[in-house]
């Protein structure tokens, strides 16, 4: 029912053209009440969408939010495989959920799934990871790796590494890794990365990188719990930025980096992660499944592990944890 005011707002400025409509003509032409379009003009700008409002005449749209749509994306792709074939949908429980059953259907390798709003993302250990409509990325890629499934985690570190090498591509921003995925600007998580994988035996069947990035969201936009650890690409740049000529600049390193990794190994981007991270050398807190480790972050392995030397000199292999930097 209220998507439906929704779209017959929306088809009513898209009528009205350059002309205003009050709040009294929308709720007439609609049938509800102006509290109604008042409420879903509100959503609207959370959105993205840009509304004039002058007194004594009412509102019009002067600007749509843009779409990442399968079609914006394709112009101008550079890329061989990464986002050749893209399956995009407006509104999704989870792109993963959707990445996990086309894995099914054989799809090739490099398939994205992208949605405009995830309305039941996750995050790692079955945490909610919030999407809203139009201001974020939200995407799953399939890749069809073959190599053992312990060095699965180094490429979860390869896509923190794209994404940060296409960030400091459009914008002047310097993102920072916080191991194992966590993209920060100013100490504030912009990015989450979370990687499910499908195995046979020890043998990897397929992986699905699920990328969670805060494009254009107002601080206010966030809900109240996340407002002091979350910001947005917006929020630390001053100014909004293409979510569709992201998406591309982070297909094009993704391949570019997965091209290396599959002729080199992982050194090489071992060396590029290392070169973002944050908290390296530094006293670090990692909660395990297991407990607590202190003590200093030495690095990583050549596998991807973090390596956690503890106050009475004992070195810690962590696969697994979240990370608090001192
Ligand atoms: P994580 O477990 O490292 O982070 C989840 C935690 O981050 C939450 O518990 C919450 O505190 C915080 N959080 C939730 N939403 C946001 C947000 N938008 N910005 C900043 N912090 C937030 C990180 O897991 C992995 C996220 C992957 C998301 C992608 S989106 C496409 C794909 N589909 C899907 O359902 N998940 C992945």
């Amino acid at each position: 029912m209220q998507s439906d005011i929704r779209k017959e707002l929306l088809d009513a400025f898209t009528d009205a053209g350059e002309t205003y409509l009050s709040g009294q003509n929308l709720a007439e032409l609609i049938g509800c009440s102006r509290t109604a379009v008042w409420k879903h003009i509100e959503e609207l700008r959370k959105e993205g969408f840009q509304l004039e409002a002058v007194k004594r005449k009412g509102y019009r749209i002067l600007k749509t939010p843009e779409m990442v749509t399968a079609d914006e994306i394709r112009l101008g792709l550079k890329t061989n495989f990464i986002g050749k074939n893209i399956h995009y949908e407006e509104s999704v429980e989870s792109t993963q959920k959707i990445a996990h059953r086309l894995v099914y259907e054989d799809v090739p390798e490099g398939t994205v799934v992208i949605a405009e709003e995830q309305v039941s993302g996750r995050g790692r250990m079955d945490r909610k990871w919030y999407s809203p409509k139009y201001t974020g990325i939200w995407m799953s890629l399939i890749l069809k790796p073959n190599i053992p499934l312990s060095k699965a985690p180094q490429l979860t570190l390869l896509a923190a590494v794209s994404v940060v090498q296409a960030i400091e591509d459009l914008t002047d921003l310097n993102p920072e890794i916080k191991w194992p995925n966590d993209i920060l600007l100013n100490g504030k998580k912009v990015t989450g990365i979370l990687t499910e994988l499908q195995a046979e035996s020890d043998r990897i069947h397929s992986i699905i990188i699920g990328m969670g990035i805060n494009v254009n969201q107002k601080l206010a936009d966030f809900p109240l719990d996340l407002q002091k650890t979350a910001s947005s690409l917006m929020i630390e740049n001053g100014s909004e930025v293409s979510r569709a000529t992201l998406i591309k600049g982070i297909f094009t390193q993704f391949e570019k980096m997965y091209l290396l990794y599959l002729a080199e190994g992982f050194f090489p981007i071992k060396l590029l992660w290392e070169s973002y991270a944050t908290g390296i050398g530094k006293q670090i807190k990692a909660r395990t499944l297991l407990g607590t480790i202190e003590g200093r972050a030495l690095g990583i392995t050549d596998e991807g592990v973090l390596q956690i030397e503890d106050h009475a000199g004992t070195i810690h292999q962590v696969y697994s944890a979240d990370i608090e930097l001192s």
